[in-house]
């Protein structure tokens, strides 16, 4: 599509002012972002987004996900008469028939966010208060959603976070082999199968019943959650998995991108290190938010969620890696396997410092009970 195509697809919204320069945006994996600037300096720039739909196949239930948390939590804000809540809101802007995407002649679905001005997202972090911040947003973001009706929310991509789904995609990955990769992975491939059954602990605590479902976002990369000029938490973004889940997750998935030194997809293992004072940070952060409802047993499964949500990442690159690259946007041929290879790497470094997570897991929480 070129540029004048798509600014006419943003002529689509209800958006205040004139359409001026279009940018791609961002580092997401699944869709195509776009920051719009207004012609018109006194109103606000815009993000639009096109939907990938042949993942969120279901795009009407998407939005009204995404609607429906958006609604509640400024509710919330609204009803605040002591200040408590903090930060600010996503807000959608509607189509120009009230929807809240456009569908255009070519079947492609689109939709368009209010630019947070002042705001910046991190792929890295750069210290220990980004990741403190960035552990507030996200327990006060989860925090606010226990009191939201799960029946409001529908399960877009069921399963997502699902361990034994993910390793069964492997094994139909393997079983498929369709273009020949198979006989390249065989490390990784066993590196997986080693840890299957530690990895499902999580899955096999809730299926008990040890574990409370709450609403969580599900991608609670540190790039999703928004800090303002002076790096504190401002908006939790990228609502599209928010569902059903378990907090250690969530905990879990942002430790990821946190804690690890290097990039998502490293391609020098040697620089894939743990930086434990962000670590401590961020738990600090996010548990200082989140704690005093923790039970006893959401405490122990944050430490199994810093080993499974690297793990269940690369086992998914791995999978789509011998796949033949469907599912991630990849910008080099072997990018899967790259980022793969970064995940496991992080596991491992994540294995050999196990212990010292779980204390700090256990202190924090201690301390935020203890309040
Ligand atoms: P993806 O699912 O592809 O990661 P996101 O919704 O996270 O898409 O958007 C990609 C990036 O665009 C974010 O990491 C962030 O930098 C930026 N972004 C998204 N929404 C906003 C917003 N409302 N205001 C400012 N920046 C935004
Ligand atoms: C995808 O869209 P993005 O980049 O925020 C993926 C997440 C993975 C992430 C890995 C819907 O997220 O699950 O954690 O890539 N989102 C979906 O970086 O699959
Ligand atoms: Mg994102």
């Amino acid at each position: 599509m070129t540029e004048n195509e798509i600014k006419k697809i943003a002529e689509q919204f209800a958006i205040e002012g004139t359409v001026g320069e279009l940018k791609a945006y961002g580092s997401g994996h699944i869709h195509e972002t776009y920051r719009l600037k207004n012609a018109d300096a006194q109103k606000p720039d815009y993000i639009l987004q096109k939907i990938n739909n042949s993942i969120f196949t279901n795009v009407e239930e998407l939005m009204n996900n995404i609607q429906t948390v958006i609604n509640h939590l400024q509710e919330q804000k609204q009803n605040d008469t002591t200040g408590s809540v903090k930060g600010e809101v996503l807000q959608l802007v509607p189509a120009l028939d009230g929807k809240t995407y456009y569908q255009h002649t070519d079947g492609s679905f689109w939709r368009v966010y209010v630019f947070l001005e002042g705001t910046r997202s991190y792929d890295l972090i750069e210290n220990d208060k980004q990741a403190r911040e960035g552990g507030k947003g996200y327990g006060r973001f989860i925090s606010a959603l226990a009191d939201l009706d799960p029946n409001k929310i529908f399960e877009v991509l069921p399963d997502f976070h699902n361990m034994q789904h993910r390793l069964n995609q492997l094994d139909t990955a393997i079983t498929k082999d369709p273009v020949d990769r198979l006989k390249t992975v065989a490390e990784e491939v066993n590196f997986v199968k080693e840890r299957a059954e530690r990895m499902t602990t999580i899955k096999r605590m809730g299926d008990a019943g040890e574990l409370p479902l709450r609403i969580t976002h599900n991608d609670t990369k540190f790039n999703n959650v928004l800090l303002n000029e002076n790096d504190e938490a401002h908006c939790v973004i990228d609502l599209d998995t928010i569902m059903p889940g378990y907090i250690a997750y969530d905990f879990g998935d942002a430790v990821r991108t946190t804690i690890n030194t290097a990039d998502e997809d490293e391609k020098d293992l040697e620089k894939i290190q743990l930086n434990m004072n962000v670590f401590k940070a961020f738990s600090e952060g996010f548990i200082g938010e989140t704690g005093a409802t923790l039970t006893d047993n959401e405490v122990k499964s944050l430490s199994e969620g810093c080993l499974m949500l690297p793990f269940i990442m690369g086992v998914r690159f791995l999978s789509d890696y011998i796949d033949g690259d469907n599912y991630y946007r990849i910008h080099s041929p072997h990018h899967n396997l790259q980022r793969a290879r970064a995940q496991f790497q992080l596991v491992r470094k994540l294995e050999e410092n196990f212990e010292e997570i779980k204390n700090i897991i256990e202190q924090t929480s201690a301390k935020a009970k203890s309040k």
